[in-house]
């Protein structure tokens, strides 16, 4: 197989509601959406997760716009061989800029699997058909405004949730979300914002309100302050931004510092390396799961797909359309079935149609690069 075109478009999609986080607030996705089409007419989608600012991780849009353009987008358009096992191993020698390779590498996995009429689940060898899903819940304005957000996603059937933490807004609203949902399957996220001086005080209020799993309270380069957390504690530290790469897990684990896994496709490059990083998890008796970084339905059907393996144990973020925008990329919504659970696409390659109307009506700027001839 060989492509045609390349085609990046920045997508600009209003969230239904701002999204807040220990590092800011989300009100729009900004993102890069790419489309390969092969010389046969197969086409495949990878959603690019970085944002206009880099505040998650190291890169942008801007940073990604320029790798995508001059180093990885070149390379495809002039390849005979558009495996993604080829494309991974030619772009290793470039450091970093996980999520401006995932959204090649996501792209060209969609390719494989439509060019061999399967699903992407099925091509990473992955058998369920539907996957357990919870949802993310920002920081909200109070107290209050949290626990009725908590009690409308649990109306709408969500069965686990994630709220998200930073020094000031920890104690109190995830206790008040205890008291109000005594059952609930309640999870915290701080995306790095405590001080490894901060252990004795997580553990504190972690344990009084139950929270079944710390993630990345600590920067991502302080390992032992997440092994400190980790040693007896009646909750799981999950890994997120700390974990890079095959080496940084493997670390990890080896630290103690990591008692469950977030598989983001764009934090380490792709879905083939997320699939190694949970058999690997499994393989120590670690859960992992699939995160999430706000997606379109495109980004989505990816992680959908990888969620399937028989390694993501525990709930993903993966939220149906409707938890994220008012209007999706892809003409039939992700809903939430019975049970939380999202169901697992069964067409060809992402198994989602694409809306290329509302791709046209989102998009701020696009650009065609063909193969040099
Ligand atoms: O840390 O998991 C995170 C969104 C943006 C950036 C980082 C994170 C998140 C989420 C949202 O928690 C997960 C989702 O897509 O539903
Ligand atoms: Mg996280």
């Amino acid at each position: 197989m060989r492509l045609s075109s390349a085609r990046l478009d920045e997508i600009a999609l209003d969230l239904v509601e701002p999204f807040e986080t220990s590092f800011g607030v989300e009100k729009r996705r900004r993102f890069l959406l790419l489309r390969l089409e092969s010389r046969d007419g197969l086409v495949g989608y990878g959603e690019c997760v970085a944002s206009t600012d880099p505040l998650y991780s190291s890169e942008s849009n801007l940073s990604a716009r320029d790798m995508l353009a001059r180093h990885f987008l070149p390379g495809i358009l002039g390849a005979s061989d558009l495996s993604p096992e080829k494309f991974r191993a030619t772009v290793a020698r470039f450091r970093g800029n996980s999520m401006s390779k995932a959204a090649v590498e996501t792209a060209l996995v969609d390719l494989a699997a439509k060019e061999r009429g399967v699903s992407v689940a099925r091509f990473l060898g992955a058998s369920r058909a539907r996957i357990p899903v919870g949802v993310s819940v920002g920081i909200q304005p109070s107290v209050a405004a949290l626990v009725r957000r908590v009690g409308e996603y649990l109306e709408d059937g969500y069965a686990r949730v994630k709220l998200k933490v930073k020094p000031g807004w920890d104690d109190g609203p995830v206790g008040a979300v205890r008291r109000a949902y005594p059952d609930l399957d309640l999870w915290v996220d701080a995306n790095q914002a405590y001080p490894p001086s901060a252990v004795g005080a997580i553990r504190s209020w972690a344990e009084r309100h139950r929270v079944a799993q710390v993630e990345q309270p600590f920067p991502e380069r302080a390992i032992r302050a997440h092994a400190k957390l980790a040693r007896g504690a009646p909750f799981r530290v999950c890994l997120d931004e700390s974990i890079v790469d095959p080496e940084s897990l493997e670390d990890a684990l080896d630290a103690g510092a990591v008692t469950s896994v977030n598989v983001k496709v764009g934090r380490v490059g792709g879905l083939l390396t997320g699939r190694s990083l949970a058999v690997r998890a499994a393989r120590s008796g670690v859960p992992a799961w699939v995160g999430g970084m706000l997606e379109s339905g495109i980004g989505r059907a990816h992680n959908v797909a990888l969620a399937a393996r028989p390694e993501m144990t525990l709930p993903g973020d993966l939220s149906a359309s409707d938890r994220y925008y008012r209007q999706d990329l892809i003409e039939r919504p992700f809903l939430l079935g019975p049970g939380s659970t999202l169901e697992v696409p069964k067409g060809p390659g992402i198994g989602v149609e694409v809306s290329e109307r509302a791709i046209r009506r989102y998009r701020r700027s696009t650009k065609t690069f063909r193969p040099a001839r």
